[in-house]
């Protein structure tokens, strides 16, 4: 059997580059997307993936990386990953430009990415569509208004999108994950205040990028006729957005 082809989105770092490395282990065919090409270079050194450099924001890039894969061969999953948080602020006190700026990637990035790629999964005959929201997406907290928006959105898309694609082959999973330490995402949601995003995880042992990578995998790789729908995957000491037991 040819070998399976994934293309992770947000691959540069965090969770999308474990994501990476985790499929290769597995046997897959993968190649990274993200922005920064320096860092898919770095990860394509080390694990030996394929690359292409893409903003998600832009029709351009996306049209391109469609046309350069699907002249490759077969896209058998697509693991939408990219997206993030911008700010901690109230609605009343929230720049809007943050909130457009959290749609555009997490939401209709994440659609034009899937929209583009649709073909090519259904032609595979046997087509992957992971979309990985939040727990924002399933449970609003204060502060967080723009990106639980944004994350609440994804999740009914990957819903409506599960109900439109029934019946083609592909399935559509969702993971959403709740507080993951990663190298970036809490750093840009502060905008580079590094004692900010650590102090988001004092006291407790947050997820960590490969414990994402590990459901993804999991769920991609269970016999096809099995669809993972939905997948929350939280830190034991969270019980809830608002309710962490962090040690003194
Ligand atoms: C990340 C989880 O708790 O920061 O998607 O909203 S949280």
């Amino acid at each position: 059997m040819t070998e399976l082809h994934a293309v992770v989105t947000g691959a540069s770092s965090g969770i999308g580059a474990a994501t990476v490395r985790r499929l290769i282990a597995e046997g897959w065919d993968v190649t990274a997307v993200a922005r920064r090409a320096e860092r898919l270079a770095d990860l394509a050194k080390e694990v030996g993936c394929a690359t292409f450099t893409a903003d998600i924001t832009s029709d351009d890039d996306v049209a391109a990386m469609v046309a350069e894969l699907t002249a490759r061969g077969p896209v058998h999953a697509l693991v939408n990953n990219a997206g993030g948080a911008i700010g901690m602020d109230t609605i009343a006190a929230s720049e809007l430009d943050t909130w457009t700026q959290q749609y555009a990637t997490n939401v209709v990035g994440t659609v034009r990415v899937t929209q583009a790629l649709l073909p090519a999964l259904r032609d595979s005959g046997r087509g992957d569509i992971v979309i990985v929201t939040s727990t924002a997406g399933h449970e609003a907290y204060e502060n967080g208004g723009g990106y639980v928006a944004a994350k609440t959105a994804e999740v009914a898309m990957a819903r409506t999108l599960r109900l439109e694609l029934t019946g083609t082959g592909v399935r559509v999973i969702e993971i959403a994950p709740g507080m993951v330490h990663t190298e970036e995402f809490s750093l840009n949601r502060f905008e580079g205040d590094q004692a900010r995003a650590d102090a988001v995880y004092q006291g407790i042992d947050p997820l960590v990028a490969d414990d994402i990578a590990d459901a993804i995998s999991w769920a991609l790789t269970r016999p096809h006729h099995v669809n993972i729908d939905q997948m929350v995957v939280r830190p034991r000491e969270q019980g809830g957005a608002s309710k962490v037991a962090r040690r003194a």
